[in-house]
């Protein structure tokens, strides 16, 4: 049995054919080019080689040459790519920066097709931001914290005595997106991770990732001295636990040269830190960077805090953070969220943003969807993150972290769609002012296309026919319809992808409506007697019979007041301020007029509705692509549109059917009627833990 196994296995490899599971993500390129690739360089390295066998593998065009040379317009991750005479010439001053352009190369080749390389040169590329940091919420356990993807990467149990394929797997992929750091443990730090028999582990991952120029950081806990070093405190001003800090990180540096340093979740959701012993984040961050100074280490010391008796928790970490401007040392940078609250479907920007002027800063996304239908919903992120970098400006910030979705899962990511967000996440790491729909289209041409279209799509027996696939039991999807350009449609359906998710979860400025502890569908009515209020949607929403929303306005908390004087006004007046915002900064009358002349309730309804359509749409549009993707992912993707269809349908019906009981008001004609009774959605009670998707057998017994 295994022999033929293997036989059909090579015969599939020799043949170019892959099963399309999404296990190579978009890195799909044949490996037979044979390409003349040569190397100009004073001493060659591991990653060179990298570059090298990259190109060679490939690269079907003219020659090229990799040269490393000074070059005082670039940095040793930027790259120039030229047209020589009969060849091609990429070069930087860093080795980083060649295995780069080697990707951009490919990235080319795999997008405009090989032909069209040409006129597409010179390319000049240096990255926005010199630090672009993945943030792994993993556990030693293997669980991952708002993990969608199976378990965590990182085998500790075997490390450091075998090596997954998968980590060299994970650092090309990052490599080839320009992702060069990587946090591999929970801010909810186990203190564990610093033992000696763990940096060893750690000390292995750094090995394998270094040469695609991916550095390793570690998530500390702030009392690690104590718990590890049996010191009776972890006082930042102790003699004792300053020098327990500099033991460690020699101790660290002496395994990994290059190890880039500790992030760090302090006096947050529990977890220990300096206000522990009445210091200030900015003493704690400190006691750490001088630590990892000598060796060039960085701390990137989390702004996500609120204390529980703040009366508006988006007012929190500017709060505790903004009187500290200027304290922090140079190598430490202060790690924000995009949003003030917690990665919701939308946020304003957090006001920290622009107003820490002596202090570095970093933005925190959340590339797993822990707020997003997790595994389950199809949502491209980029223009979610474009939307924040829209208002701040990417000078401001010295790095951009994402929060990752990756696991064990065979696509790395749970849904096909969520190697998008990994992807534009790097993308945009790299080059913040590039469109959503241009990474959206790199990304799908790579992906699921061969040579820059769809039509090509390999990987399955009946590669190339149209129509007739068997992903409904033998019967295609739909018949007649074509689609003039697929990539493009497929594009659209990502970009409004977003939108559609505030659309049918939370409109019109609306957050946090999510179920308890999990966070998969709708709970506004949630009340769990004793718990923080501000881990309760009715905080948020603040639906009664005198309106709906928060008054985050002058007249309210005032948290409006931290942003700058221009957008504070206008978004203190509900007649100014977008009406994607409106309820995060407004208490307003149901029947209060909007700028589209309908009541709020009518809009809110509108809008609902309008999300569940969309899913809708992306279902129909999806069916007709079907003769341009392959079978597998075709039929994974349309069984994933099916529930968050359904779901859609439950967050219109629970939201609609509970603020109803608030507004009174009748939903307009023209709005889809409920198909749920409210009694009956409030008694869902997914089984599942923080770390889980529900499945859709689970989704369809209890929802
Ligand atoms: O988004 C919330 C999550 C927690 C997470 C926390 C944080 C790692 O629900 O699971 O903990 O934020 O960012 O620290």
């Amino acid at each position: 049995m295994r022999l033929i196994a293997t036989l059909l296995c090579t015969t599939l490899l020799t043949l170019g054919l892959h099963a399309e599971d999404g296990s190579r993500l978009w890195l799909r390129q044949e490996t037979d080019a044979m390409a003349t690739v040569t190397l100009s360089a004073p001493r060659t390295s591991h990653t060179l080689e990298l570059a090298l066998k990259e190109l060679h593998q490939a690269w079907k065009g003219a020659p090229v040459t990799l040269r490393v040379k000074k070059d005082k317009t670039l940095t040793t991750d930027g790259f120039r790519i030229v047209a020589t005479d009969g060849g091609i010439e990429i070069t930087s001053p860093g080795h980083t920066g060649i295995l780069y352009g080697a990707y951009h190369l490919l990235r080319l080749q795999a997008t405009v097709g090989v032909e069209a390389v040409m006129a597409q040169l010179p390319v000049e590329e240096n990255p926005t931001y010199a630090l672009r940091i993945l943030n792994h919420w993993d556990n030693m356990d293997r669980t991952v914290e708002r993990g969608y993807a199976g378990r965590s990467l990182w085998a500790w149990d075997e490390l450091p005595g075998t090596i997954d394929d998968r980590y060299e797997a994970y650092a090309r992929a990052n490599a080839s997106i320009g992702i060069n750091g990587t946090v591999l443990n929970n801010v909810n730090a186990s203190p564990q991770i610093l033992t000696a028999e763990n940096l060893q582990k750690v000390k292995a991952l750094a090995d394998v990732f270094r040469p695609y120029g991916l550095r390793v950081y570690l998530s500390v806990n702030f009392a690690s001295p104590m718990v590890l070093g049996g010191l009776a405190t972890a006082d930042p001003l102790d003699k004792n636990v300053i020098r327990w800090w500099k033991a460690k990180v020699k101790e660290i540096y002496a395994l990994i040269p290059d190890f880039g340093g500790f992030l760090v979740k302090a006096n947050s959701e529990g977890q220990p830190g300096p206000c522990d012993y009445s210091r200030t984040h900015a003493e704690g961050a400190n006691l750490l960077a001088d630590a990892l100074q000598p060796y060039k280490g960085i701390v990137m010391w989390r702004a996500f805090v609120y204390s529980a008796d703040d009366a508006d928790r988006a007012k929190q970490a500017y709060e505790e953070f903004q009187p500290l401007d200027g304290q922090f040392r140079d190598n430490v940078v202060i790690q924000v969220k995009n949003g003030p609250i917690d990665f919701q479907p939308r946020e304003p920007y957090s006001p920290l943003f622009g107003t820490m002027e002596h202090t570095q800063l970093m933005a925190e996304f959340q590339i797993t969807q822990e707020y997003l239908g997790q595994a389950n919903h199809l949502v491209y992120l980029a223009p979610l993150w474009k939307e924040f970098f829209e208002m701040v400006p990417a000078t401001s910030l010295k790095a951009v972290a994402g929060v990752a979705n990756t696991g064990t899962d065979i696509n790395w990511c749970g849904h096909h769609f969520a190697q998008a967000n990994w992807y534009a996440f790097g993308r945009l790491a790299w080059n913040p002012a590039l469109p959503s729909e241009a990474i959206a289209e790199e990304w799908i041409k790579q992906t699921f296309g061969k040579g820059g279209d769809l039509q090509a799509a390999s990987g399955t027996a009946d590669n190339g026919t149209t129509g007739n696939r068997t992903a409904g039991g033998g019967c295609a999807a739909t018949g007649t319809t074509t689609i003039d350009n697929p990539v493009a449609t497929l594009v659209q359906l990502m970009i409004e992808s977003r939108e559609a998710v505030v659309n049918y979860m939370m409109p019109l400025g609306l957050h946090h409506i999510f179920a308890w502890g999990h966070h998969y569908g709708p709970q506004p009515w949630c009340d769990i007697p004793g718990a923080r209020p501000d881990w309760l949607p009715p905080y948020y929403h603040k639906a009664a019979k005198d309106g709906i929303g928060f008054d985050r306005t002058t007249q309210g908390s005032n948290y409006v007041s931290q942003y700058p004087e221009a957008l504070a006004t206008l978004y203190n007046d509900a007649t100014t301020c977008p009406d994607a915002y409106l309820l995060w900064f407004h208490h307003l009358p149901w029947n209060y007029t909007m700028k589209s002349g309908r009541t709020l309730w009518d809009e809110l309804c509108l809008h609902y509705d309008t999300g569940v359509r969309q899913v809708r749409s992306f279902q129909q549009t999806w069916d007709a692509l079907e003769p341009y993707i392959d079978r597998e992912r075709f039929a994974a993707v349309q069984s994933a549109l099916k529930v968050q269809a359904r779901d859609a349908v439950w967050w219109k019906d629970a939201c609609l059917l509970y603020f109803r009981q608030f507004s009174c008001m009748p939903l307009p004609s023209g709005i889809e009627r409920p198909i749920h009774e409210l009694d009956a959605l409030e008694r869902v009670q997914l089984p599942v833990n923080n770390f889980e998707c529900p499945s859709r057998e689970m989704l369809d017994k209890y929802r």
